[in-house]
């Protein structure tokens, strides 16, 4: 029995923030009703004492599943997914966040990999080029960021296998989320030179064509 009765979900988050998009990205590839309510830079929110209360980071996104609350967006996914399989484990969350504990571990560590190594060294690139102003921009941390970047998505394209669409192998996983969300940052930027990464680009492509991907992903970078 769920130890949790479910509920309409409410997640806090401006749609621009890639730790939001991937988890309204995941919540739609689950066929999940939810609402979003706009949170964090421009929208405030997440300075007021209502809102620190439901998250003591002032940061988003939040979940809010009835009276259950949750931080953390690679942990709010995994709450998703399991939330799913409780209630149907042969639905499309077994396939998103698979069971057996080998196929979960490949899944977790982009999931770690993505916050802990990715997140740290594109962040540079993408605020540098997006968030500010080209007469204020620090062209050498750019250039470091976009360097390192490449050297990530690298390992990730060599990862890649030309036989299996996805990350872990032929279906899409919480693992394609994280990674996909961070790689619309990286094609997203214009770049004047990039490792040249063929089974990346394959890869983003397939994603590209999902519906969820088109609707939380693919707008522009802001
Ligand atoms: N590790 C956290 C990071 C959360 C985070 O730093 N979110 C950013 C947006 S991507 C944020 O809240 N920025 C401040 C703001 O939007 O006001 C997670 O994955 O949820």
């Amino acid at each position: 029995m769920p130890s949790h009765k479910p509920a309409r979900l409410k997640i806090w988050g401006r749609a621009n923030s890639v730790n939001v998009q991937k988890v309204l990205w995941c919540a739609r590839e689950l066929g999940l009703p939810f609402e979003r309510i706009d949170a964090g830079m421009q929208y405030g929110q997440v300075d007021t004492p209502a809102y620190r209360i439901l998250n003591p980071n002032g940061r988003v996104p939040t979940l809010q599943d009835g009276d259950f609350v949750l931080w953390e967006s690679n942990a709010i996914m995994r709450y998703l997914a399991l939330r799913g399989i409780e209630t149907d484990p042969r639905a499309a969350a077994a396939l998103l966040y698979p069971e057996a504990a080998v196929e979960r571990a490949r899944v977790d560590r982009w999931l770690d990999w993505t916050l802990s190594t990715l997140q740290p060294s594109e962040r540079d690139l993408f605020w540098g080029m997006v968030r500010t102003p080209p007469e204020k921009r620090n062209t050498d941390a750019i250039a470091a960021s976009a360097e390192s970047t490449g050297k990530l998505w690298t390992i990730v394209d060599g990862y890649l296998s030309h036989d299996l669409p996805f990350v872990e192998g032929p279906n899409v996983t919480l693992a394609d989320i994280a990674l996909g969300s961070y790689a619309r940052r990286w094609y997203g930027i214009d770049l004047p030179d990039r490792p040249h990464l063929p089974r990346m680009a394959a890869w983003y492509a397939r994603l590209e064509e999902r519906p969820a991907f088109q609707e939380f992903i693919a707008p522009p970078l802001t």
